[in-house]
């Protein structure tokens, strides 16, 4: 397996604290987005997507998106579970991650792609180009910011977001959360349960990933 990562954005994390986890060990190949190297015609040739994290495996087979990668590495290697360990946790991870990624991730990747000069004409990640959409970036701060409310209710519920257990949705929620630091975004202090829970993933080790 060859694992296609970018040591400095916050997708490429999600799968790296998965294979920290589960101690699995892979060839890595370090594509830097900020050289601009997702869009060489060589990674191209790899992954017309342009972008991380992929992993190919040894027959070939190309796995681009997080969902796709977690998924194959919870099958080779299901310890620790991190997609669910029965029936009902396994619907509260998936719903749990889709909650993050749409409500937290991309609110945040808004807010910081359609304002920093660096993404001029790369306001959404791929092949394509496209423009800054200045609206975007403020309506992208305040999802962000309702997004950290949400996710103190929930915590203030259960120590994990799909429950009782760790798992993607609280790797997907941790990475995006330290990630939003670049557009200035912090848990406010009031927030106890998030802090706590950022605090007990902060001691695992794969959060060095
Ligand atoms: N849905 C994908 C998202 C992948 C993604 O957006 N990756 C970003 C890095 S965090 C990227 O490759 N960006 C390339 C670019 O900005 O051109 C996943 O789940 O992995």
């Amino acid at each position: 397996m060859i694992f296609f990562d970018c040591s400095t954005a916050p997708n490429p994390r999600r799968a790296r604290m998965v294979l920290a986890e589960k101690g699995i060990e892979v060839e890595t190949h370090e594509i830097s987005i900020a050289a601009g190297e997702q869009l060489s015609e060589a990674y191209r040739a790899i992954n017309p997507q342009a972008m991380v994290p992929a992993l190919r495996l040894d027959d070939g087979t190309l796995l681009t998106e997080n969902l796709g990668i977690a998924a194959y590495l919870e099958a080779l290697q299901p310890e620790p579970p991190l997609l669910g360990r029965d029936a009902r946790e396994k619907g509260l991870v998936m719903m749990w991650t889709a909650i993050v990624e749409t409500q937290g991730g991309m609110p945040i990747a808004e807010a910081l792609r359609n304002a920093h000069p660096a993404f001029e004409d790369r306001a959404v990640p791929g092949p394509a180009n496209h423009a800054q959409i200045p609206a975007l970036a403020e309506r992208g701060r305040a999802r962000a910011e309702a997004f950290l409310s949400l996710l103190e209710a929930r915590l203030q519920e259960v120590p994990w977001l799909a429950g009782e257990a760790f798992s993607f949705a609280d790797i997907t929620a941790y990475v995006f959360l330290d990630f939003a630091r670049i557009i200035r975004m912090r848990v406010p202090d009031s927030h106890s349960a998030t802090l706590a829970w950022q605090a007990r993933i902060a001691a695992r080790p794969s959060a060095r990933a």
